[in-house]
Formats: structure tokens, sequence, C-alpha cells
């Protein structure tokens, strides 16, 4: 993890892909289209990590459990996963990266589909240091904050659309504790009591760059919008 991200391609088949599908009964939310600078297209749905399916916390387990004796280091237990959605033509999320909320290793596996992936040193004007296609269980490890020493930060990453739908799933640790955002999302909490405490923000977080797409939407955004109309295909069981 010493440049901050690592591809393992074809790691998993696509039975281990199924099985790390989401749940049918979670529901889809829309991505905030535009966050900052930052545009994006696709769909995302969370839960909390201990509550996943079973296949889930057992990758995450095996994952976390490797990297950690690798670095040496205790990482950040998980404690959210979501999976996302991207259509064919469209989906998509600019130059970013993840807030410092998520701290430690941030695991990202294609389900199905494929995208262009790249990091980037600097976003304008736009350096890129690697680009591969993503592709269906591929996983993509990244260093979140904190990881390896004090401060350093998510690499500047995006992905492009799919020439067919996509489908991933992402583990990481959010410091501030899953759990009011996705029941905005589902309707249980008013916005305002979703809305996040508030907290003394740092020069980095006010840099759009560092917003994550689905932890803030504007305060216009429909709670709970209907999944698009062509549903997802595999993996869903
Ligand atoms: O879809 C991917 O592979 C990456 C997603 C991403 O960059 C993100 O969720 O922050």
């Amino acid at each position: 993890m010493t440049r901050g991200w690592v591809r393992l391609a074809g790691h998993l088949d696509p039975g281990e892909c199924a099985a790390l599908a989401k749940p049918e009964t979670l529901p889809w939310s829309r991505m905030a289209p535009k966050v900052g600078a930052i545009t994006q297209h696709g769909w995302f749905a969370q839960m909390l990590f201990h509550q996943a399916p079973v296949p889930v916390q057992t990758l995450g387990a095996l994952v976390l459990t490797a990297v950690s004796a690798a670095m040496d280091q205790k990482l950040p237990d998980w404690n959210e996963v979501t999976w996302q959605r991207y259509e064919a033509g469209r989906g998509h999320i600019d130059p970013h990266r993840d807030q410092a909320r998520y701290r430690g290793l941030i695991l990202i596996v294609t389900l199905s589909g494929q995208a262009e992936f790249t990091i980037f040193e600097s976003r304008d004007p736009p350096v890129v240091v690697d680009r591969w296609t993503t592709g269906g269980g591929d996983m993509v490890l990244l260093r979140g904050a904190d990881l390896g020493a004090p401060g350093v930060r998510c690499p500047l990453h995006a992905v492009g659309p799919p020439a067919a739908d996509r489908l991933t799933v992402t583990v990481r640790h959010n410091e501030r504790g899953y759990g009011r955002q996705a029941a905005y999302q589902r309707g249980h909490l008013s916005p305002d009591q979703a809305a996040e405490p508030r907290v003394r923000h740092t020069s980095s977080e006010a840099d759009p760059s560092l917003l994550h797409h689905h932890a803030r939407p504007p305060r216009c955004a429909p709670q709970l919008e209907a999944p698009p109309a062509s549903k997802p295909r595999a993996p869903q069981r």
C-alpha cells in the first residue's frame, strides 16, 4: 500500500462475486449528481458491515487480517458496506478522494461490468499516474485516511462510464459511525435529524475533491428514488 492503491485483477470468480451481491430487499438510492465540482451518476445502497451477507463479512475479514499482517499494523475495523450500480454509458464518478472519515483501508470489488479506473496525481491539471480497466472479480485496495502515516489521504481517483451495467461492493471504516445517512435515505429520519452534527472542518475537508458522493446529499435530494427502469441484473439474487 505504499503507493496508496493496489489492484488485484481477477481475484474472485463469478460465483464468488454473485455471493457478494446486494441483498434484494435493500433499496437503491441515487447518488447526488453533483458534489462541489464533482459530477457523478449512479446508484448506491448501504448497510452495516456486521449486518452484511456472510460472504461480504468473510472476504472483509480475510482482507483486513492479511493487510494488517503485511503492514504490521492493526487497521480500523470495517463498519460500512456500500453497493454501487453504474448504468451503461453514463454511470461514473469524477476525480475525488474519499472523505477523511474513511480511515484505514478501503476495499472495492467489481462484481460485474467493466470501467476505466484512474488514479491522478492532480485534478487540475489532470495528471494521471495509473489507469486500468476494472472488471468482474477485480479487487482494488485504496489507502484511506491515516493509513500507514498520520495525515495521509485517499488517492485522487475516478471511475468512467461502463459499456454495460457495472456493479461493485465497497467496504470501509467510517469513523463517524454508520447509520444516520442510511436511515435518512430510507425515510426513517427527517433531513434535519439526518444532518450531521456540527464538526470543525479542516481545510482539506473544504476541498470539494475530498467530498465523498453519498455521505452528504443535498437537502433537496429525494429521500428515496425509485430504482432505474432497467433493474440490476446478475449478480442479483
Ligand atoms: O466504482 C469504483 O470502482 C470506484 C468507486 C469510487 O471511487 C468511490 O465510491 O469512491
